[in-house]
């Protein structure tokens, strides 16, 4: 069996309000939904600019202005090619600032018919310009469609994923793929893939989908378009990841090199699926600045990440100030 085709179809969805009941019908049937304006233009620049205070703050010379400063050297250390999950980013002023977006929490609380939730203190995408230096390329779809779940561990619908995107997606620049509909192919692992789940620790709720799956050749995966500010919601259980496009307009399509992607992975989970142990962490992550994987019902500090502690020096960062929380973000964070 050949494996799957992997360029995936650049599609316009219905961009649905949040909290509304097509956006959790569309969720339900397809695994995914585009939650329209989550963020609003103003918050959007907002966001992008504390989203480069943070870089900057860093103290290892990052300047916004300046992409020779954008190197790996200089940059926070990321996985996949693209995405920030420690040094801190989960705490930084600009991740506090689009969670606490009002229609971010909105559409979570309408997932869980909840308003009592926790959020993840999750990292951000950050795609370099390739045109400028092509190693700055994140990784293709087809290394790591996923789905983030443990099929055996974590039965059912236990969580929901976020993605507020700062930037527009094109077919040009990527953004995330979707498989529409294979949350549905979930209850199934078991028995289909017994021996590649065996190898999977329960507690590890990530497992790669194999690219010759029959299934994926039956649905090929979809990149819904984006604009800024919008949400997509996922489904742990749908097979997805984020992958560039050919990024070929990007050198003749702007005046001064900017990044390509800007993306906040934000969670909210019913309170009610956390235990006191994990909030009491929680709280302690906020002052020691550590950041997290998506899930607020289990610890998981995403500085001790096997990937982040392979890829550089974690102490060379300096980490953002402690957040100063208002009274609405303390009760997200327990
Ligand atoms: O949006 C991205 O870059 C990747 C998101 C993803 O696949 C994940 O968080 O599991």
């Amino acid at each position: 069996m050949s494996e799957v085709q992997l360029v995936p179809e650049y599609v316009h969805v219905p961009r649905l309000p949040a909290g509304s009941q097509e956006s959790l019908d569309h969720l339900e049937s397809e695994g995914y939904v585009v939650i329209a304006n989550a963020l609003s233009v103003t918050d959007v620049s907002h966001a992008l600019d504390l989203t480069w205070d943070y870089l900057e703050k860093l103290g290892t010379g990052v300047d916004r202005n300046n992409v020779d400063t954008w190197g790996d050297d200089r940059w926070p250390i990321n996985v996949h090619g693209g995405i920030i999950p420690s040094q801190g980013i989960g705490q930084s002023a600009a991740q506090w600032f689009i969670r606490s977006a009002p229609d971010v929490k909105k559409a979570f609380a309408a997932v869980w018919d909840d308003e009592d939730l926790l959020v993840s203190f999750d990292g951000m995408a950050l795609w370099r310009p390739t045109d400028i230096n092509p190693d700055w390329l994140t990784d293709r779809g087809g290394a790591w469609l996923h789905i983030d779940q443990h099929p055996i561990s974590r039965p059912g619908r236990q969580c929901v994923q976020g993605a507020v995107t700062l930037t527009p997606t094109s077919s040009d620049i990527g953004g995330n793929i979707m498989v529409p509909g294979s949350h549905k192919w979930f209850a199934d692992i078991p028995t289909r893939y017994t021996k590649r789940l065996a190898a999977i620790p329960e507690m590890q709720d990530h497992f790669r989908f194999p690219m010759d799956d029959p299934q994926l050749r039956e649905t090929p995966p979809l990149m819904a378009h984006m604009e800024a500010g919008d949400m997509m919601l996922w489904d742990s259980r749908t097979v997805h990841c984020s992958s560039p496009g050919p990024q070929t307009a990007l050198a003749t399509d702007r005046s001064a090199p900017e990044l390509t992607r800007v993306a906040s992975l934000v969670c909210m989970m019913p309170r009610a699926h956390s235990n006191p142990e994990v909030i009491e962490r929680r709280r302690t992550a906020v002052e020691n600045r550590t950041s997290t994987t998506n899930w607020s019902d289990r610890w998981i500090n995403a500085d001790k990440f096997p990937m982040v502690l392979k890829e550089g020096d974690p102490n060379k960062y300096r980490l953002p100030p402690v957040p100063e929380l208002n009274e609405y973000q303390r009760a997200l964070v327990g």
